[in-house]
């Protein structure tokens, strides 16, 4: 038997910082990962995650993705590590689609800096996006990318050094006070925290009506020398709607990755212990016909392919908080990454103190089996 204040299970992108931030704290903390420390069966790995500061899905996230810049930014002080890179960002669609009112809106709630560019305007700047007439973008310099394995080694390497520990290649059951893993060890905590990415609804089975978890799939693509990080800003686009929204990041070693972040008929759910189904032709077509229609200079043809998962829930919030007497880190849908820092350091507040002052009451658990609450 093992005894600690705060246990934490999984420890990808969440899991690692909320380990981190207990650690930072002098709390008695393990972690337990049933792969590797930085393995890519679940959703925190792919080499290249988007941050960005202006939000469409809601400016409620500004203040936690303020937190995360400044969180990232002591992790990689504190570990000698890039984690990430400042490329600026371009979110790109018609008028009134979310993608420019909601970053706008976002941006004047919390008085961040952009600029909006008219399709004359991109075609100028920059000529590696192909739009029509009716499209623009909003530009910010606080947009980048995180480089997701560095991150979660770095966290976990930042939380063992501050005494934590981390017990990997075993899977775990949890309840409230206690882990049991499958190797028999028995782990007894004051508090545990459940950080497991697709596997979360088996973990803590009141989840899962809220939670469904499917695959996705991104591809790099040979890209000329004009999408190097210095002149290809990161972009998410939506030329029709939330439905048709695709993205991608700047060439790294001569690539460029795109991803479908949600489009009709890709939401293919996925039994995480049978693994993602791995890409086939029609995924190679999807994004290659994405490429071909819309950045010039790519070849469309992907030099390669990588699955992960996305655990959505209905209205595409996270789920953070207390739920069946666990505190949960969950649902995030497909765009949790680049708050990791902030969710970790949420988590580790409701473990130890009870409560958090960040800003995640749109995230309360509570929401879907009490709407009225
Ligand atoms: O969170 O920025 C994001 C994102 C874009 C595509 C998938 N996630």
């Amino acid at each position: 038997t093992i005894n600690a204040d705060v246990v934490v299970v999984g420890l990808g992108a969440m899991g690692s910082q909320t380990l981190w931030r207990l650690a930072q704290r002098g709390v008695k903390a393990v972690g337990v990962e049933q792969f590797d420390i930085g393995h890519s069966r679940g959703a925190s790995h792919g080499e290249s995650r988007i941050i960005r500061t202006a939000y469409a899905e809601g400016a409620a996230y500004v203040p936690l993705l303020l937190d995360s810049w400044r969180l990232w930014a002591e992790l990689e002080k504190d570990s000698a590590t890039t984690l990430l890179d400042r490329t600026g960002g371009l979110m790109l669609g018609r008028e009134d689609s979310p993608a420019i009112t909601g970053s706008i809106a976002s941006a004047e709630e919390h008085g961040l800096k952009y600029s909006v560019l008219n399709a004359r305007e991109l075609h100028r700047l920059y000529p590696q996006h192909r739009v029509s007439e009716d499209m623009m973008a909003v530009f910010e310099y606080d947009a980048g990318i995180v480089y997701p394995e560095k991150a979660v080694h770095a966290a976990v390497d930042a939380a063992v050094a501050l005494g934590a520990r981390v017990v990997r290649g075993t899977a775990a059951s949890v309840e409230p006070g206690r882990v049991e893993l499958a190797d028999g060890t028995t782990i007894t905590a004051g508090h545990v925290v459940v950080a497991g990415g697709g596997w979360t609804p088996r973990l803590v089975p009141g989840l899962a009506p809220h939670l469904r978890v499917v695959r996705r799939v991104v591809g790099w693509f040979a890209a000329t020398a004009a999408y190097s990080p210095d002149r290809f800003p990161v972009f998410i686009r939506m030329d029709e709607s939330w439905e048709h929204n695709w993205y991608g990041f700047p060439a790294i070693d001569g690539a460029v990755k795109v991803g479908l972040h949600s489009w009709p008929g890709i939401d293919e759910p996925v039994d995480p212990s049978g693994g993602v189904r791995p890409p086939d032709a029609l995924d190679a077509a999807r994004l290659g016909d994405i490429v071909a229609d819309t950045l010039p200079g790519v070849d469309p043809r992907p030099l390669r392919m990588a699955t992960c998962m996305y655990s959505l829930t209905p209205d595409r919030h996270f789920l953070v908080g207390a739920r069946d007497g666990l505190t949960v880190l969950g649902g995030f849908s497909g765009h949790g990454f680049k708050l990791a820092p902030a969710i970790g350091e949420a988590a580790a507040g409701l473990a130890v103190d009870g409560g958090s002052d960040l800003a995640i009451d749109l995230f309360d658990p509570r929401r879907f089996d009490d709407p009225g609450r």
